[in-house]
């Protein structure tokens, strides 16, 4: 999958990715609610940890996601519109998706 792809090779460290599944147990949907119907899970994850881990990271050296406790600090992929002007960096963040013009992980396109 090419998004799957392209985050994987510019992603600068394990990284949110927007999923999550914080409304039901396993029931996972992208930041903007859009449910999930392609996945790239590690082998035996998502292991939950007793429901401790709603939130899904990308990891830098497979691409393979894992579910982790939400609080953790992590880099993450934000979709946006493209632009001909550079982002600053940004520093990881312990929102596993922050507000982002376009969600992160959905289908939507411009
Ligand atoms: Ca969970
Ligand atoms: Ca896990």
């Amino acid at each position: 999958m090419a998004e799957q792809d392209f985050v994987s090779n510019n992603m600068m460290g394990n990284g949110w990715i927007g999923l999550n599944d914080r409304g039901t147990e396993d029931d996972w949907v992208w930041s903007d609610n859009t449910k999930v119907s392609i996945t790239n899970w590690n082998d035996g994850e998502p292991n939950g940890n007793a429901g401790n881990e709603n939130c899904g990271e990308m990891r830098a050296d497979t691409g393979k996601w894992n579910d982790l406790p939400c609080h953790l600090a992590r880099v993450f992929a934000c979709k946006s519109k493209a632009s001909a002007t550079p982002v600053s960096p940004v520093q990881p963040t312990t929102t596993p998706y922050p507000d982002c013009e376009w969600g992160m992980g959905g289908e939507r396109e411009d």
